[in-house]
């Protein structure tokens, strides 16, 4: 290949994240969907709050109609908060050289090999070209699904099957994906359980548990924090109240948890 490549995986960003969870914090990431924005010169003002209220990194991405220059053009204006940015890819036109890393994710319940491993072929030489940090992330769709699961051709775990979503999990984990995203879709009805993530950071205390989807007010947000998710993932609710969105931020930053810093990966099943 004539281009020059470097991987990079877990090095900066990954750091800043290990490094507050250990400090017993619980993380907010604010998604943003290029593709979903109402009102595009908005986007700045409504990161402004919620960068001010400690959302903790920025991630550009969607399931559907996102082109490259859409996460390009995000990333530029959000670059100014300084705080990291992470690209959330629904397909390889979901990637940008203007992020910091990419949630490199398979989608492990998807029925198309496609999303579990043919995106990344293609998405992995692109990633290298432009240096982004990669974080190996194990997607699994729980629920609803969203368009992400309906556009993944995800077999959803049924709302009730944590040990499902627990076997997924350490499947994942034992095949070296340190970051567990568990997404119950984008606007979901419901968000996963906190039972499935209660399982799951237990099994798996070095993981990076990130839930997201469905998640509208900072009760289920502190629920599912409480529950034991190092990261909790809101999007949509910003289009329906900024003044949420930011009560959601600092509910999830209100809760600390104790625990040693996240450096031996182990697993207890
Ligand atoms: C979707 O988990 C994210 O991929 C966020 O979902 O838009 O429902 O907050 P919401």
């Amino acid at each position: 290949m004539s281009v020059s490549l470097r991987v990079r995986r877990e090095e900066r960003v990954s750091r800043y994240i290990r490094e507050r969870i250990g400090e017993g914090q619980t993380l907010h990431f604010t998604l943003i969907d290029p593709a979903k924005l109402r009102n595009p010169d908005a986007v700045e003002r409504v990161a402004g709050e919620l960068a001010a209220a400690g959302t903790d990194c920025f991630m550009i991405g969607g399931s559907l109609g996102v082109s490259e220059r859409d996460v390009d053009e995000v990333a530029m204006r959000l670059k100014r908060f300084g705080l990291p940015l992470i690209a959330f890819p629904g397909n390889i036109s979901g990637l940008s050289r203007h992020v910091d890393a990419v949630l490199f994710m398979s989608l492990l319940n998807s029925e198309d090999p496609y999303y579990i491993i043919g995106a990344q072929v293609a998405g992995a030489v692109v990633v290298a070209k432009y240096g982004i940090e990669a974080l190996p992330t194990a997607y699994i769709v729980v629920g609803h699904g969203g368009t992400a699961g309906y556009i993944g051709r995800a077999r959803p775990v049924p709302y009730d099957k944590h040990e499902i979503a627990l076997a997924y999990a350490l499947a994942a984990y034992m095949l070296g994906m340190n970051y567990i995203y568990l997404e119950a879709g984008s606007g979901a009805p419901r968000p996963v359980p906190p039972e499935t993530v209660g399982l799951v950071k237990e099994a798996l205390p070095d993981a990076v548990v990130i839930v997201g989807g469905g998640i509208r007010d900072s009760g289920t947000a502190s629920q599912l924090a409480r529950a034991g998710a190092d990261v909790v993932v809101t999007g949509n609710v910003v289009e329906d109240s900024l003044e949420r969105a930011v009560e959601i931020v600092r509910e999830v930053k209100g809760v600390r948890k104790s625990r040693p810093a996240l450096e031996e990966p182990r697993v207890v099943a």
